[in-house]
């Protein structure tokens, strides 16, 4: 008998603004709900960031995610990848305007790096509108070269982050 593949405990982000960006946002958290082998653990607030990257674009609306998966991290990033296709995501410019934007954050306390995946994600410890929302759902969490989510986001860039109110 083989056993069961294991749980991971996996972290995405989330951003979009292009078209109606909290629906987005909203819809996309319910499709990681219905993820293979998946389930969605914890979601963040909704958040407005201003964005990061070039010319003049709208906000972001940002969150971040939970997920327990048995996926492996290539698997998870083409369901990811999915996802984003299903929101109609076109990828013209590098960091321009997005419908859907769905980054694989961490993934256990792997560290990956190939052509097609960086994990833990490179700017997450830079970025606010990732860090709180991760914040505010894991609290405690470390890297795993033993540094606190909490400690970045208190030297992490300023984009304005504001807190939405609980969407109905
Ligand atoms: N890829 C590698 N590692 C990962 C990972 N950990 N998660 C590869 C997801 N994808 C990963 O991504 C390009 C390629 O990255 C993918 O094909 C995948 O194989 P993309 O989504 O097509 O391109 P991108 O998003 O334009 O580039 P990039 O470098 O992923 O940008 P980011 O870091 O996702 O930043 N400002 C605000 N306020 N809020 C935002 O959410 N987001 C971005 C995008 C820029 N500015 C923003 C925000
Ligand atoms: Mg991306």
């Amino acid at each position: 008998m083989t056993a069961p593949a294991p749980h991971h405990c996996c972290y995405i982000g989330l951003g979009s603004n292009l078209e109606t960006p909290v629906k987005q946002v909203q819809q996309a958290l319910n499709e990681l709900a219905q993820l293979p082998h998946s389930q969605l653990v914890n979601a963040s607030s909704l958040y407005r960031s201003r964005a990061v990257g070039p010319g003049e674009q709208p906000d972001y609306i940002n969150a971040v995610a939970q997920l327990t998966t048995q996926l492996k991290p290539l698997a998870l990033l083409d369901a990811l990848q999915a996802i984003e296709q299903a929101h109609q995501r076109q990828r013209l410019v590098r960091w321009g305007p997005r419908t859907l934007d769905l980054d694989l954050l961490l993934y256990d306390d792997l560290s990956i790096d190939n052509e097609r995946l960086t994990v833990p994600h490179p700017y997450l410890t830079v970025r606010d509108f990732v860090l709180r929302p991760l914040l505010e759902i894991a609290p405690k969490l470390h890297l795993a070269d033993g540094t606190s989510i909490a400690s970045w986001t208190q030297r992490c860039d300023d984009t304005g982050l504001i807190k939405l109110p609980v969407q109905r």
